[in-house]
């Protein structure tokens, strides 16, 4: 049972293994009005408050970056954390109309430390061909001496309450743990890149009678792209981006409705942030786009090595060339960067690439969540959606 979950507007965990083909799809609360959210925020601890973060004030973002760099997600043997870098927690969390207040923090009274983040950002969001106003949930972290307090309960529902005064009433999120009720599970996937280095820490095991030079062999890419006319994407891409990715999206079940300062904003290069190519054939015309993101984790146990590089697979079009051609591009690409590993989900077409190009499952499931919201589960390759 769920002391907090079984109070919200989640489906049931029995809906999950539904055999139903009909589930009415719509939101599971009753329509409220703006009026009616409650004005002030949920009450805290004496010893704490709530502040809105502004992600640009450099002491802020900085605290923001401390939380999460200490206390985010780990493996389950505690070898890894996140490290969201600063300016990968900007572009993640200041797309065109983004609203501060949905950076919702919990501090120290009358200090700049940080206990507690949640964030929000607008989007709209298409399931099975509605289009839905949403808040895109991420960030969710509690400083780890004040976990197991019902914390996050709070910091849930205070987001919630500021998305419901702007008149959102649903979210999106994904998270490693299962709550109720997942809409789809998806998986991750690894492709070494550095395979030496991903034994020293524990990432991998040398399987299949490998040893450090067949590993090496193995995993050896080329030094460039294969495909012609790659090129870093450009601002004078936007419009043609957007709509290769519009209708390249429509095709799934789960997806964002970008909007063209969206393509802008997250797919504009930014070193140990986003890397984004466009193909641009002969003609000059821009016919498939690709992406990853750099998320780097921290090696906790480790005395050789402190971090470890991993790219992810974010949005990728494949029109004129095909998927398989593109990731290994992507492989390329990523490995010339110094990236350790690239890391993709089984959700899209991905899967379709992996075993050709060596890529090994990973041990832990990503759940996607709907807030508020009831309609059938899916499988990953329906999902298009990427939350970083
Ligand atoms: C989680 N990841 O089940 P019940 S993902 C949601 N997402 O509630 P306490 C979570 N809920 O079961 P702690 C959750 N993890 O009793 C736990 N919970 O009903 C639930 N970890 O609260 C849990 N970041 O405060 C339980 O737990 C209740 O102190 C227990 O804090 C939890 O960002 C946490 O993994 C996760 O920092 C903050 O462990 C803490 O342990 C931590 O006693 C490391 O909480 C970092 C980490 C989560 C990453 C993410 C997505 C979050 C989505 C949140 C849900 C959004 C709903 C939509 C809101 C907008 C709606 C509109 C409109």
């Amino acid at each position: 049972s769920h002391r907090f979950w079984d109070t919200q507007p989640v489906p049931k965990m029995s809906t999950l293994i539904t055999k139903e083909e009909k589930v009415e799809q719509g939101p599971i609360d009753p329509i409220k009005t703006v009026e009616e959210v409650r004005q002030t925020p949920y009450n805290l601890p004496d010893s704490l408050e709530w502040v809105s973060v502004d992600i640009f004030d450099d002491e802020w973002i900085n605290e923001v970056y401390m939380l999460l760099t200490e206390n985010y997600v780990e493996d389950d043997d505690s070898l890894f954390r996140f490290d969201y870098s600063i300016p990968f927690l900007r572009w993640a969390l200041t797309p065109e109309g983004y609203i501060r207040d949905w950076h919702v923090g919990v501090a120290v009274k009358g200090k700049k430390k940080l206990v507690g983040f949640i964030t929000g950002i607008p989007a709209i969001v298409n399931v099975y061909g509605s289009p839905i106003r949403m808040a895109e949930i991420n960030f969710l972290c509690v400083f780890k001496k004040y976990r197991a307090n019902r914390l996050a309960p709070v910091l849930i529902k205070e987001v919630t309450r500021r998305v419901n005064i702007t008149g959102g009433w649903q979210a999106v999120y994904t998270a490693g743990v299962v709550l109720p009720t997942p809409i789809a599970q998806a998986r991750y996937y690894h492709r070494s890149l550095d395979p030496v280095k991903l034994v020293e820490i524990g990432f991998t095991r040398f399987g299949h009678n490998l040893n450090k030079a067949r590993a090496q062999k193995l995993y050896r890419l080329p030094e460039n792209p294969l495909i012609p006319g790659v090129r870093p994407f450009q601002d004078k891409d936007v419009t043609v981006v957007h709509r290769l990715l519009m209708d390249y999206l429509q095709r799934f079940s789960l997806y964002i409705e970008f909007a063209e300062s969206d393509v802008r904003h997250f797919f504009a290069p930014q070193e140990d942030v986003i890397y984004s190519y466009v193909v641009e054939n002969e003609a000059g015309v821009v016919t498939d786009f690709f992406s990853f993101y750099s998320l780097p984790s921290s090696v906790l146990k480790n005395p050789k090595h402190k971090k470890l590089r991993a790219a992810y697979a974010y949005y990728v079009i494949p029109n004129a060339h095909s998927l398989l051609d593109i990731f290994k591009d992507m492989l390329i690409l990523a490995k010339s960067k110094q990236f350790d590993v690239f890391n993709a989900l089984d959700i899209m077409d991905n899967m379709e690439v992996f075993k050709e190009l060596k890529f090994g499952i990973g041990d832990g499931n990503l759940q996607y969540y709907l807030y508020n919201w009831r309609s059938r589960p899916m499988v990953p390759a329906q999902v298009g959606i990427v939350l970083v």
